[in-house]
């Protein structure tokens, strides 16, 4: 398995835990199948420490941004400030994991910075079906006993911006790692992309875990607006009520989806999401 990828080598760990840095047959490149943390490889051993990648076997899944192969959970950091909370990119990393059919966690990080209360956040996403909602502070040591219970057994990714303390949970959860870990900007309060690399990481319990560099921006790449309201799971009850099979959830009349937003039955924070990630994705499918 590729556990770290850094300046064109791959460092691959075998059954037996043994590593070799690898690099790759020139014909990866003109395939073009990229080369990811994750992938399960063969290779032909050169010396006791180097090898040469010779074949990917396939992927069971793919996240293209954070970079990582054959996960099957995601955990979405956020904070409640420091940086700033952003539902939209929480739904954009949401909607990347159902279209993939990974599972999502949210882990509220720094819950020792709560302020007023994210009692309607908790509300808003843990009544989804399907997705988990945990609060940590990795500064205090708390709740890191239920984030564990969570990665037992998976394969699992970090993801969310910078500055959340993706590198610190991990710290908590096994100091031995001793991860890097940056303080955010005095000034912007936005972490200052401490972590460079994907790093996929074994833990004593069982479980896999990639850290990874935190990012601000995030396209939704290669989803099709058709099937954009499925990554939506709790819109999925709704669709089949609407007037039009072809629904898009706009303006059409009797769009159940619509009404039930109107209502409150859908939080309005995630139809609108839906709305404008319906927009970019037009945009980019009509530029192909
Ligand atoms: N108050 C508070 N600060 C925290 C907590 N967890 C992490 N921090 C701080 O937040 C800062 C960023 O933490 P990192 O672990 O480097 O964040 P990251 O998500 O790995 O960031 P990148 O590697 O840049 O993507 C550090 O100064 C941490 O000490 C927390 O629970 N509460
Ligand atoms: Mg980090
Ligand atoms: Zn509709």
């Amino acid at each position: 398995m590729i556990i770290r990828a850094v300046g064109g080598f791959y460092d691959v760990k075998t059954a037996v835990g043994e590593e070799y840095r690898c690099r790759a047959r020139g014909r990866f490149k003109k395939e073009n199948t990229g080369i990811y943390v994750g992938d399960l490889v063969r290779f032909t051993r050169l010396t006791d420490k180097e090898g040469v990648l010779e074949e990917i076997e396939p992927r069971r899944t793919l996240l293209v941004r954070p970079p990582v192969a054959n996960v099957d959970q995601v955990i979405i950091v956020c904070t409640p400030q420091d940086p700033p909370l952003s539902l939209q990119l929480l739904d954009r990393l949401l909607v990347l994991a159902e279209a993939q059919h990974l599972k999502s966690v949210i882990c509220v990080n720094k819950a020792d910075l709560m302020h007023g209360d994210l009692a309607d956040f908790y509300r808003l996403y843990s009544q989804i079906t399907g997705y988990t909602v945990l609060f940590t502070s990795a500064k205090y040591n708390q709740g890191i006993e239920q984030l564990r219970r969570e990665l037992i057994e998976h394969v699992s990714v970090l993801a969310g911006p910078s500055g959340v303390g993706k590198s610190s949970l991990l710290n908590c959860l096994q100091p031995d790692l001793a991860l890097k870990t940056g303080a955010i900007s005095a000034k912007s309060k936005r972490g200052r992309h401490t972590t460079r690399h994907v790093e996929l990481l074994s833990l004593d319990n069982g479980g896999l875990i990639a850290d990874t560099p935190g990012f601000s921006q995030l396209e939704l790449t290669g989803l099709s607006s058709d099937n954009l309201a499925l990554y939506f799971p709790e819109f999925i009850a709704y669709i089949a009520a609407c007037r039009f099979s072809s629904c898009m959830h706009e303006e059409e009349p009797e769009c159940a989806v619509r009404e039930a937003a109107a209502a409150g039955r859908i939080a309005q924070s995630r139809y609108e999401n839906y709305l404008f990630f319906l927009t970019e994705i037009r945009q980019q499918e009509r530029s192909y």
